[in-house]
């Protein structure tokens, strides 16, 4: 190719709800289309890595099935007949009925619902702004994060911990519960990094022999929500045999005399009885981590989405405060960077127009909310209107009966933004046409690391599509909302937001990309003190200070027996894991993604299969209290037998009987401040 023709290259962030937020090049081909998208070789984090679903990104944004202009219902509900208007025409039914709806039942029957479909500040969190204003029904998002938080939160008191890429500078990493070779390939990065470089060990934690399993050197596959027990069997080894660091503890931490006390019952044996892991594979990592100081705890999400998730976060926290392993660069504990960006987020949510006595709702409880629960209604009146953002609830939330009772209702009005005719889309009244991030400006921070990014339009919105944040304005300006927020671009909400958090300009984010926010190694690694009033890390949980709903909770680490174990009626425990080649229900529809995950699946241990008498690619009933589905059968050896796992959200209308996972999962709100636990349920299965 000659110079001339070589495509513009523009620096962005990949949007999705993924850690590792990885900064971007995007070819430019022309006005209106992308090239190839590569990571950035110059970004320390990214390091020119990315998940093979991003670098073929023009599948995605130049699908055929975008959605290109509004569409409103003519058909019946989700019955999937449409006919096409124009903006203007979309833009005034929605806000005449949400005007018309409020009239009759106050403004909190209307319920704004978005999640991180985008995690750009800008389209993500702009529909709070509109909540506020109109005093519209509030929303706790509970659905992904807050077990993990609550427990890192509970131990260490502030969200952030060592920097990641100090991984590629330990001798051990310990990957916990999440599987980065699907969800975050960058922790591979690193992590194989300090492998090669320096001969680091890796143990990952997981209930099956997932992809990040296999390139571990050790894998310990203990039985799903028994991490607590796993944790504290460590830790009782570690103060056996003279490796916890009295020193640091003394220094560092709170209560730990009352924590070696009550370590005393939680031996080795103890823990293998809970976990299913043998006291020798137990006592191998133990010592592993005792006698590596620079060992770096990677803790994911997975193994915080069961009822004690919280608890079990805060244990696993509470191995490197015994170790002392904080100390080294290339040791310590990361789960995720929240705290380090201290963004304002107040023009662009409109806190100024927030009023503390409009009602919450429970964002996993959609399924109850919408079907009229009244508890969960907190007895105010009925959802009758409702306008979702970069979410998918009719596949993603639990309890699917319910939620797709709740969308089923005729008296719902539902306007879904969006870039494909998600299942969501299809029971939506008017679907509104959405921008891909090639598309809008925004600005990105990384969960799972330490950069703040820029994400710059590069080419102009496909056919009819609009960002979220012209939707919000222009449905402002019909429902008579005023805000500042309302009144500006982008760019300008972007430029004010970096001022008031004390950040660089956009022209300077133009120069340099990125910016680089991590802490100091003092502060990252707790040096100075931990994010408690009184610095030190807390081996006694005080719960009321990370949730309302606490009652019952373990202060110190334990096995908290709340989980549903299998019983007779229900002898297997399901795990819904992510497939590498969807994020959530993003990519379910580009074939090359479709064609990699084949189709819904559960993976059985051969012993179990037997036992129900099934072969492989036989079709099975599972089941409980809430349902049962059918799914296609795929033996395998890489869990213990009980265990079950169905890898990725796969839509409805994938399954045999079309619907999906989901409808097994519980809805209940996990302690202590809610979130659904998407790997703790217990079913049957019988052979079809
Ligand atoms: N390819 C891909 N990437 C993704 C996503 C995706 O769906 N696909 N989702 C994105 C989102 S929204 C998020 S929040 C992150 C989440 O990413 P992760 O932090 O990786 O969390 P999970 O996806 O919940 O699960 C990861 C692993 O946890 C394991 N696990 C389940 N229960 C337990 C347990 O009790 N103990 C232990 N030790 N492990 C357990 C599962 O078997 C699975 O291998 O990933 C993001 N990235
Ligand atoms: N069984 C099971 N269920 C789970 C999980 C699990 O592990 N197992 N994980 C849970 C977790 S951690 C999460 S976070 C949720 C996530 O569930 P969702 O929030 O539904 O996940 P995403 O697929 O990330 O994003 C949803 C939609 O946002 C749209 N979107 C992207 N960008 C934009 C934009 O700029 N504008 C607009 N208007 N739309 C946009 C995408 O097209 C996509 O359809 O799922 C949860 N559900
Ligand atoms: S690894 Fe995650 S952040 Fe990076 S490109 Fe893939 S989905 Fe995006
Ligand atoms: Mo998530």
């Amino acid at each position: 190719m000659s110079a001339a023709s070589k495509p513009e290259i523009f620096s962005s962030a990949c949007p999705h709800d993924c850690p590792s937020t990885c900064s971007l090049e995007v070819e430019k081909l022309g006005p209106q289309k992308i090239g190839r998208v590569r990571g950035a070789e110059d970004n320390s984090y990214t390091a020119g890595v990315i998940c093979a679903k991003v670098a073929r990104y023009a599948e995605r944004t130049h699908h055929p099935d975008r959605l290109m202009h509004p569409l409103k219902r003519v058909g019946a509900k989700g019955e999937g007949k449409w006919e096409r208007i124009s903006w203007e025409e979309a833009l005034d039914t929605v806000a005449n009925k949400f005007l018309e709806q409020e009239k009759k039942l106050g403004p909190e029957t209307v319920w704004p619902y978005y999640y991180a479909g985008t995690m750009g500040l800008v389209h993500r969190d702009g529909i709070n702004r509109l909540r506020h204003v109109k005093k519209y029904a509030g929303q706790e998002s509970t659905i992904c994060i807050n077990l993990a938080r609550a427990g890192w939160k509970a131990g260490v008191g502030v969200y952030r911990g060592a920097d990641p890429r100090e991984m590629a500078k330990s001798d051990l990493v310990v990957i916990w519960g999440t599987n980065a070779v699907h969800t975050q390939i960058n922790v591979m990065t690193h992590a194989t990094r300090a492998r090669k470089e320096r001969g680091a060990k890796i143990v990952v934690i997981d209930p099956y022999r997932n992809a990040t399993a296999i390139a571990a050197d050790h894998h310990l596959m203990l039985k799903p929500g028994t991490d607590g027990a796993l944790a504290l069997g460590i830790m009782h080894i570690l103060f056996r045999d003279g490796m916890a660091d009295r020193e640091y503890l003394e220094k560092y931490t709170r209560d730990f005399l009352e924590f070696e006390e009550h370590l005393q019952t939680k031996t080795p044996q103890w823990a293998s009885d809970i976990t299913g892991l043998t006291v020798a594979e137990i006592t191998e990592v133990a010592h592993l981590i005792g006698k590596t100081p620079k060992t770096f705890l990677r803790l994911g999400y997975g193994f915080t989405r069961s009822r004690n998730g919280a608890v079990n976060m805060h244990a696993a926290t509470c191995i490197a405060a015994v170790t002392g392993s904080w100390k080294h660069e290339g040791g310590g504990a990361f789960h995720t960077n929240g705290a380090i960006f201290h963004w304002d987020m107040s023009l662009i949510e409109g806190h100024d127009a927030l009023d503390p006595k409009v009602r919450m709702l429970d964002q996993s409880r959609i399924g109850p909310v919408l079907t009229g629960d009244p508890q969960d209604l907190k007895d105010g009146p009925p959802i009758t209107a409702m306008l979702i953002q970069n979410t998918n609830p009719m596949d993603v939330a639990p309890e699917l009966a319910k939620v797709h009772a709740g969308f089923a209702r005729e008296d719902l009005f539902v306007c879904v933004h969006e870039q494909f005719m998600t299942e969501t889309a299809k029971m939506a009244d008017i679907v509104l046409p959405a921008t891909t991030f090639v598309e809008h400006d925004d600005i990105y921070q990384g969960g799972g690391q330490n950069h703040i990014t820029l994400g710059r339009k590069v080419i102009e919105p496909l056919g009819e599509c609009r960002s979220n944040h012209w939707v919000i304005c222009e449905l402002a300006k019909r429902l008579g909302a005023e805000h500042e927020g309302f009144q500006l671009t982008e760019i300008e909400l972007i430029e004010k937001l970096l001022k008031s958090s004390g950040w660089p300009d956009v022209e300077t984010f133009m120069q340099s990309k990125w910016v680089d926010a991590q802490v100091p190694f003092e502060e990252a690694h707790f040096l100075n003190g931990f994010g408690h009033e009184d610095g030190k890390f807390h081996f006694a949980a005080d719960w009321s200070e990370v949730g309302r709903n606490f009652s019952g909770m373990p202060a110190l680490p334990d096995h908290w027996d709340v989980i549903q174990k299998p019983d007779e009626q229900h002898p297997y425990r399901l795990v819904t894991a992510p497939a590498r080649n969807f994020l959530n229900t993003s990519f379910t529809a580009t074939p090359s993604s479709l064609k990699r995950e084949k189709r819904p699946t559960v993976l059985l241990h051969p012993e179990d299969a037997k036992n129900i008498g099934v072969n492989q690619d036989d079709v099975v009933r599972m089941g409980n209290a809430q349902g049962s589905l059918l799914i296609h059968v795929d033996i395998f050896d890489g869990l213990q037998p009980g265990t079950v796992v169905v890898e990725g959200i796969w839509p409805n209308k994938h399954f045999i009987e079309k619907i999906g996972i989901n409808l097994l999962v519980g809805a209940d709100a996990a302690k202590p401040n809610g979130g659904a636990a998407f790997h703790d349920t217990a079913v049957w299965i019988k052979p079809n």
